[in-house]
């Protein structure tokens, strides 16, 4: 009896572990997040569904999909008679449907690109115990849909008979995702959509790198002419041109390391600060920029125009440069550095007090006295300004008839604005459009955000914030300042850097929402304005679980010092950061800022750049981050070290390699297992379902470690035409397919050539070796290729303990 326990002991021990652990796993993985199976956010479609209309809202099918999953239904239910159809319709049509569920990735077991997907949604125990009463014998029907009829059919035949097995091969193990509970759970339902909030009422998004190894990326713009290129000045002085593709132009815009005013302190507030295109750059070829120069031993800022040289698009006559304005700057900070054009088309410039502490020149400081030009907000004009004066003064400027004051005084009171922006107003109603928004960096208690108007008088330095600064100057009744829409104290950050109000396309949630950051908490935050009472509501912007934020290329970390944000011309946010706040230290990073939890339906944010002719070479761009390869870099700085520099602060760690995490037990035997390479070739078997960017080799002799490349994407099967094809692109293509690399990549066609009904659907590509698919590699964009098939490439895989024979070398 004794014995007999004790046995029963050991035997259950090893289960009884798993099951902790399976719960602890489940409980650390917390709430699953939506996906869908092309492992991006769910959206709302833009015309209802038809067939799975409890998706119409919400989910991951498009009205296209919808009629795929309808046809695929109706054909299926041909088998039925009238009764079948009664008993059985409502299980084929909910099993096929959850492909459009919001949580389609976790209901297929997809989260994971490096494990097989689940060829049916994990279902409830329960559920599929009714399934197996009533309909077991449509589970061939399903799988012969979706695979190699013949194989299934036998295997189904067997599974059909044993509910236990039946429901082992459907079941979800997780009881709270598998179909229908993932539907009815209020909890997971309650938000679905919506930016999610951690506990704390952080709003949780990831992000996405877009450039790196930039010198303290102070400005990011765009010219707003179709080609969606963005411009990046870095404090030293370089502006440089990126390409919609990512690659950035190897030479400068503009290059004014020379002239320009800097060190590699950290901290050092001068430089080279922004740079604005005229708002009709096409037309009018004229850029301005705001930098730091010394000028007879004296400190200034000085705001420049250059035009573009005429023979090239992508870079500025450097000998065009015409002095709009020069100040003088008492001290090395507060130099203010916004440079931008209003919708009136007139040009604004933010300029600091002067700098040091309290803004101590004059009786009562810059800020508050309008003959100086310091601690304020100018407007100009400088529309056909090509004879005569650099600029006009604009006709409703609002001290124009005060006459101690100087006319470009558009508004005042200003210490250290850095970082405004324009609204481009809610793309359906307008509203809010042209409102400029502004970060004013406060003294030593409260940082601000401001609403920009004109004649506005924002205080400083009578107020710091909602406080009084200067007790004298706040308590006189003339001071009818502007108060900020928004202040938070040094225990939340100590430099404000304004951001934008996002009024992009691809993010539908984050419309309307004022994301700005802290330069030296490396806090993102968010203001919205409640419509009625006119209040902007605070909520703090928290990067997602690796969880969250599991989605392809999309990272939930960055470096800590946010030096500006930006917008592109469709309206994206971004936002500029660096780990080591020097002028000469390669450290900076422009991010992405991406919402896991809803995006615009397919289609629907598509842009198409203009074409952008180029003039030497182009550097592709290649992340760094997220790849678990985060390090400190090192700056360059040669002379004085900084005094007070801080180590790197990522918010998040890495993400995880995601090889670690599963969550069913391994699959029942009749789950296909991931394609061996062996019974492939040309009669490739879909024996797993396709997922975009699956490949298969094409070949006339039907060997399977050889032939012509093909590709899957949006459905169907294309082929790869490349000049630049590599071994390492082949290693990808053979990785994919259960080989270890590529023994030899052919071009030209060498292995074959397609027919005319197959598309060309990748081209240029270029491979590290490392990526999981070719449409990981950098590559022309799909379907866009300057090829025929005369170059179709091709490749012969291998599994290095042996070669394959019937090759020459
Ligand atoms: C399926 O079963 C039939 C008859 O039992 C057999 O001839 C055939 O080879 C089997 N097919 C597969 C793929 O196992
Ligand atoms: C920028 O200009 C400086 C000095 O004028 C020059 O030494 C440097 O090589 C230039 N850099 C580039 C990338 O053209
Ligand atoms: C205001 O600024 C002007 C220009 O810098 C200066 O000459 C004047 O003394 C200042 N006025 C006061 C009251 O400080
Ligand atoms: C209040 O401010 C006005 C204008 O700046 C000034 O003329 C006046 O002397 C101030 N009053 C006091 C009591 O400081
Ligand atoms: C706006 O504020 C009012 C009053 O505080 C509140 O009742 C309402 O729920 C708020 N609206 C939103 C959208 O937060
Ligand atoms: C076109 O072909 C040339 C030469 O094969 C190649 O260098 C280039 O990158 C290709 N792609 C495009 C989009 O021009
Ligand atoms: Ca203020």
């Amino acid at each position: 009896m004794t014995l007999q326990t004790c046995n029963l002991q050991h035997a259950f021990l090893p289960h009884l572990l798993l099951l902790i652990l399976i719960f602890l796993l489940h409980a650390w993985r917390g709430c699953c997040h939506p996906q869908c199976l092309d492992y991006k956010p769910p959206f709302e479609p833009r015309q209802p569904l038809v067939f799975c209309k409890e998706y119409s809202k919400f989910g991951c099918c498009d009205l296209e999909k919808d009629e795929e999953i309808s046809v695929r239904f109706y054909k299926i239910m041909e088998n039925f008679d009238h009764s079948g159809y009664v008993t059985c319709g409502k299980y084929m049509r909910s099993i096929l449907c959850q492909e459009c569920s919001p949580y389609a990735a976790h209901l297929y077991d997809a989260e994971d690109a490096n494990t097989p997907m689940r060829m049916l949604p994990g279902l409830c125990g329960d559920y599929c115990s009714d399934y197996w009463h009533q309909c077991r014998y449509t589970l061939s029907l399903l799988l012969e849909d979706l695979g190699s009829p013949q194989q299934f059919a036998n295997l189904t035949a067997t599974i059909e008979e044993d509910r236990r097995r039946f429901c082992d091969f459907l079941v979800l193990k997780d009881n709270q995702y598998c179909y229908p509970n993932v539907v009815t759970n209020a909890e997971l339902n309650a938000n679905l959509g919506f930016v999610r909030e951690d506990p704390k009422g952080c709003l949780e998004l990831c992000l996405q790198e877009v450039a790196n190894g930039l010198r303290n990326p102070v400005a990011m713009i765009h010219a707003d002419d179709g080609t969606h290129r963005f411009f990046v000045a870095e404090q030293l002085g370089y502006v440089w041109v990126y390409l919609a593709s990512g690659s950035r132009i190897d030479r400068p815009f503009l290059n004014l390391t020379r002239a320009v005013l800097t060190s590699p302190w950290a901290g050092d507030e001068r430089g080279f600060l922004c740079i604005a295109l005229h708002p009709r750059f096409t037309t009018v070829r004229k850029a301005y920029v705001y930098y730091s120069v010394s000028v007879k031993k004296e400190e200034r800022i000085r705001i420049s125009e250059f035009t573009l040289l005429t023979h090239d698009d992508n870079q500025l006559d450097h000998s065009s440069e015409r002095t709009i304005l020069e100040v003088v700057e008492p001290a090395s900070n507060h130099n203010g550095g916004q440079l931008l054009f209003g919708h009136d088309g007139y040009l604004y410039i933010f300029i600091g007090d002067g700098g040091r502490a309290g803004d101590p020149f004059g009786k009562f400081g810059n800020s508050q006295n309008k003959s100086a030009l310091l601690g304020k907000v100018l407007r100009v004009d400088v529309e056909d300004n090509d004879n005569g004066a650099p600029y006009s003064i604009p006709s409703d400027n609002p001290f124009l008839w005060e006459k101690e004051a100087r006319p470009e005084v558009y508004a005042y009171g200003v210490r250290n604005m850095w970082r405004c922006s324009i609204d481009r107003g809610d793309p359906a109603t307008g509203r809010g459009r042209g409102r400029m928004f502004c970060g004013d960096v406060g003294q030593n208690k409260y940082e601000e955000v401001d609403i920009i108007v004109k004649g506005g008088n924002y205080g400083w330095r009578a107020k710091e914030g909602f406080s009084c600064y200067d007790r004298k100057l706040c308590q006189n009744s003339s001071l009818d300042d502007i108060l900020p829409i928004f202040a938070y104290p040094h225990k939340l950050g100590k430099s404000v850097t304004g951001g934008y109000i996002y009024r992009g396309c691809q993010m539908p949630n984050l419309n309307g929402l004022y994301i700005f950051g802290d330069f030296m908490s490396g806090r993102l935050m968010s203001l919205k304005e409640n419509v009625t009472t006119g209040e902007w509501q605070y909520n703090e912007i928290c990067m997602g679980t690796d969880q969250t934020c599991r989605f392809p290329k999309l990272i939930n970390s960055y470096y800590k010092y946010i030096i500006s944000f930006a917008e592109d011309e469709a309206g994206e946010l971004y936002f500029l950061a660096t780990g080591v706040p020097s002028a000469t230290a390669r450290a900076g990073v422009i991010y992405k800022i991406v919402d896991p939890s809803r995006r615009a339906p397919p289609g629907k944010c598509n842009i198409k750049p203009s074409p952008v002719k180029i003039k030497g070479k182009l550097i592709h761009f290649h992340p760094k981050e997220g790849k678990g390869n985060l390090k400190i870099i090192k700056t360059t700085t040669t002379t004085r070290t900084p005094t007070r520099r801080k180590p790197i602060i990522i918010i998040k760690p890495p993400m995880p390699t995601r090889k670690t995490i599963r969550k069913t037990p391994p699959p029942p035997p009749t789950t296909p297992t991931r394609p061996r390479g062996r019974g492939r070739g040309r009669g490739y078997k879909r024996g797993r379902r396709l997922r975009v960017g699956s490949v298969r080799l094409v070949s006339a002799d039907g060997l399977s470690d050889r032939g012509r490349v093909e590709i899957f994407i949006r459905g169907e099967w294309g082929t790869v035409c490349d000049d630049l094809f590599s071994n390492k692109a082949g290693t990808v293509v053979c990785r994919q397919l259960g080989f270890t690399t590529a023994l030899a990549v052919m071009k030209r066609a060498a292995l074959g050539e397609a027919d005319r009904s197959v598309r060309i659907l990748l081209d240029d590509v270029e491979c590290e070796g490392g990526e999981r698919s070719l449409l990981e590699c950098k590559r022309s964009r799909v379907g866009k290729h300057n090829c025929s098939h005369g170059e179709d490439v091709g490749v012969i895989c291998v599994t290095t303990s042996h070669q394959p024979e019937g090759f020459p070398n």
